[in-house]
């Protein structure tokens, strides 16, 4: 709340004041926050203290029964004073009932020197005070603190327009952007779209060069004027040089005078990059020790494995009053550069990992994912959902026996930076169950069910038991909330509207299982048939994209699914709107950019590219292209957001163990590693002091210390992961050609333990089909029994039926026809969506 600071209550001219006359010095604000608009950060407060924003105030309810002023503050830190200048120091407060406190400007160190000191008597109505003096010395590092200690009784302190004037101006931060050129700084699909941004004053078209690595032009054209961009504030121009297809590295792009950051043509750093986003997750793992031979310079003993100086995770307590019980929580993975675990992010992280998975079950062109190091390599399941069952099975131990699940585990208090996991030394607590976080598990554990079945069937029934369970948990207790307030030590993950969650859980159940009660339940939410393709996109806390996402590209029976897949083409088409009016090519485009937004954008991108998936249409594969090159470079900061990719890329994201710019023997985030990304909010003190004010692109900062633009998460790198295998699996980016085949499979009938069905190949190409082999996953844990007229294979879901001699020829317009019975698993045996002969989608 702004209040002005000239009115000068009674109490106030009363007060202290050691440099004579209150002389309103206009100098530069020192304070980053003194107003308590949105948060009270970057204020500190001592342990007996909690803060609540009340009324545009910052507020505490102080304790009685202390003796000194010290034993209660409310504080902020480096607060730079210059020696000799003369400051206006000023503040609002309150006190129930009227107090006299102590407010201090002083050395924040023994012998804590105080440079201004009062003593104002507050009121319960509340005064504005004012005092003026000189600083004695030079300091970086001020502090100014509120001293509330020594009262037998409690009472409420409440505090705003906190302003310290004079000294220095503050230094402004200019980002270093570069060159004026803004590129893709990784790679342009050969065959794909190549787009770039120029930033000039210029309003008419300009000529551009494309230069290969020894300097030769190799294309050239001219820009097209855009006009001012209003998430950069920019005066901008796009370039398209989406007609240069030689593949090659070290090209760079020249306009208005300036060359952009060099960058290649050709898909190889995507194969890479699909892997380095997934092997980001074995390092955030929990439980168990990261070995450095699989992960070079990134070997650290098992955190929170039950060792001290740790404290959990394999017998952890509530937090006082909330349970009577202590549960084993090790494992899973730590959510960002915390030692948190929360089930609602972890929800949505290991659903878009076995997304990915079932991804490659499901769509045209999607290759397997590959080996990611850990230790599982080379036992039967494929990495990724090796991965995802470190994560799932904490899921399933945050699951109470009555079916709820606890929302978080975390330390009593927020720790500080740098801390390895296994050196957390601070109590861990289990925070009240929630209807959201039973939902997630209901979620996660039905799509385990499926995807895990044809592996380990003991433990896809173990999932399908605790999703059956925490479904009808959640039913019974539809409205139990995460707390807002719950965010001391841990992030709250609060989440008003959890009817969006129960869509999400019903559509996963309804695929495994194929049951009325889910399908019901499906058709019936209002998040079915709503536009929930909204701008912002989806999140942790927004799950009904995800059962909608999955209802369109996993196949199932539900009525109406034509419908459904045609919803997500809508989304997409909104996406590509959106992406196609921005200069800077994303398809994202509100006012303020949220916090996380990077991952916003992927997950509009997985919009987009599912409907690719769905309708074959390039103009969806380009647009994932082309949002791919503003998280690479291809932004009004001239960075990728993305570690080790591209010339300047994040490499501090804020973490407790990757902190190498605090400690230099620890290492930056492993290379694959996303940032959050630019946060209008700028909630923490770096980005306050610095980003104060920004244009949505220009609010984010590679600095450690700023968890609200630049921390790194498990659920930002799961769209990332997803995205940049899609892109992987487009190879050159050369379209693939129409299908030649249609397929029929018609499932003759069905019993409890079996299914028999008969497959239909016809050739509709004009070509001879000589030899084949046709591809389709199953949906769960179906396996083949007994086949004629084909020769069938399986591993996994996935099988291959291949020719027999005597049938081994289709010529065009003609079919063969071969039949297997299969042995049924729990659940629903849908017909496929996706068959690939040859290795080429049939229609
Ligand atoms: O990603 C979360 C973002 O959507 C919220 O707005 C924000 C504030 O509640 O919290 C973010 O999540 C953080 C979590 O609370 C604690 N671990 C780090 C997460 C990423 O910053």
């Amino acid at each position: 709340m702004i209040r002005r600071l000239s009115i000068l209550a009674a109490a106030a001219l009363a007060a202290t004041c050691l440099a004579g006359v209150p002389a309103l010095a206009d100098g530069p604000e020192q304070i980053p926050n003194g107003t308590f608009d949105t948060t009270a950060e970057p204020w500190w407060h001592t342990g007996n203290l909690m803060f609540e924003l009340d009324g545009g105030r910052l507020c505490a309810d102080v304790p009685g029964g202390t003796v000194n002023p010290w034993d209660a503050i409310i504080g902020i830190n480096d607060i730079p004073l210059v020696k000799d200048e003369t400051y206006a120091f000023g503040f609002f407060a309150s006190a129930r009932p009227g107090k006299v406190v102590k407010a201090l400007v002083q050395l924040p160190v023994d012998p804590y020197t105080q440079y201004l000191a009062a003593n104002p008597e507050l009121s319960v109505s509340g005064n504005t005070y004012a005092y003026t003096f000189t600083s004695p010395v030079d300091l970086p590092n001020g502090q100014v603190a509120f001293q509330l200690g020594g009262s037998a009784e409690p009472w409420r302190f409440c505090l705003d327009d906190v302003s310290l004037k004079g000294g220095a101006e503050p230094e402004v931060y200019a980002p270093d952007t570069g060159p004026r050129v803004r590129v893709n700084q990784v790679a342009y699909l050969p065959k794909g779209p190549k787009n770039a941004t120029l930033v000039t004053e210029a309003t008419e078209a300009l000529p551009w060069r494309l230069k290969d690595a020894h300097g030769a032009i190799v294309a050239e054209g001219r820009t097209t004027p855009r006009g001012v961009d209003g998430s950069s504030g920019q005066n901008v121009h796009t370039i398209d040089f989406s007609a240069y297809r030689t593949a090659g590295e070290g090209y760079t792009l020249s306009a208005d005078g300036e060359t952009s950051r060099p960058f290649d043509i050709g898909g190889g750093a995507y194969r890479k990059l699909k892997l380095d986003a997934l092997k980001f997750y074995y390092t955030q793992r929990s439980g168990i020790a990261i070995d450095d031979k699989l992960r070079p310079g990134y070997g650290r003993p098992a955190g929170h494995a039950g060792v001290s100086p740790n404290q959990g995770d394999t017998a952890v307590p509530c937090r006082p009053g909330v349970c009577d019980y202590t549960l084993d929580v090790s494992g899973g993975w730590y959510d960002a550069g915390d030692h948190g675990k929360y089930v609602v992010n972890g929800g949505i992280s290991v659903a878009q990992l076995m997304g990915e998975f079932e991804r490659t079950k499901n769509a045209p062109i999607a290759a397997s994912v590959g080996g990611l190091d850990i230790p599982e390599s080379g036992d039967a399941v494929p990495d990724i959902l090796d991965e995802a069952r470190w994560e799932q099975e904490f899921l399933l131990k945050m699951q109470r026996p009555d079916g709820m699940v606890h929302h978080k585990i975390h330390d009593e208090n927020w720790t500080g930076l740098p801390l390895l996991p296994h050196l957390d030394p601070q109590k861990r607590e289990l925070h009240p169950v929630s209807t959201a976080a039973t939902l997630n598990l209901a979620a996660t554990a039905a799509q385990a069910a499926r995807v895990f079945a044809p592996y380990d069937a003991a433990f896809a029934a173990r999932n399908l038991s605790a999703a059956k369970k925490a479904w009808a948990a959640a039913q019974a207790h539809p409205g139990i909330l995460a707390s807002p307030s719950d965010g001391v030590g841990g992030g709250t993950y609060d989440d008003p509207d959890v009817s969006d969650e129960f869509y999400w859980a019903a559509a996963e159940l309804y695929i495994t299982t194929g049951e009325k009660e889910f399908r019901d339940f499906v058709l019936a939410s209002p998040h079915h048939t709503a536009d929930i393709w909204g701008e912002r996109g989806f999140d942790w806390g927004h799950t009904a994209q995800l059962g909608r996402l999955d209802l369109a590209t996993v196949p199932n029976d539900l009525p109406g699914r034509a419908d459904v897949r045609r919803s997500v083409v809508a989304g997409a088409e909104k996406y590509l709107a959106t992406q196609n009016a921005h200069p800077y090519g994303v398809p994202y485009d509100p006012p303020t950019y949220d916090w996380g937004s990077n991952a916003l954008v992927l997950n509009n991108m997985i919009v987009i590219a599912a409907a690719y998936d769905i309708t074959g249409d390039l103009k969806y594969r380009d647009g994932v292209l082309r949002g791919v090159d503003y998280l690479l470079g291809r932004n009004a900061l001239n960075q990728s957001y993305v570690t080790g990719y591209g010339e300047v890329a994040s490499k501090n994201q804020h973490s407790r163990w990757y902190a190498h710019s605090l400690n230099a023997d620890l290492p930056n985030p492993p290379p694959g590693t996303l940032a959050g990304g630019p946060n209008s909010g700028v909630q923490d003190p770096v980005a306050q002091a610095k980003l104060k004010g920004c244009k949505p692109q220009f609010c984010y900062i590679d600095d450690i210390e700023s968890w609200s633009t630049n921390e790194l998460t498990i659920n930002w790198n799961a769209p990332l992961a997803w995205i940049t295998a899609f892109v992987a699996d487009q190879g050159d980016g050369a379209p693939p050609a129409p299908p030649s085949c249609k397929v029929d499979y018609t499932i003759h009938g069905s019993w409890p333990q079996g299914f028999t069905t008969q497959v239909t190949i016809k050739n509709t190409g004009a070509g001879a089909i000589d030899g084949w082999s046709l591809k389709w996953s199953f949906l769960g844990g179906q396996t083949i029994a007994h086949e004629w007229n084909a020769v069938v294979s399986q591993s996994g879901a996935t099988v291959t039926a291949a020719n027999e001699s005597h049938n081994r020829k289709i010529r065009p317009g003609q079919s063969v026809t071969f039949g297997f019975n299969g042995v049924a698993a729990p659940g629903a045996n849908p017909v496929p969506d996706l068959f690939t002969l040859n290795g080429a989608a049939c229609a």
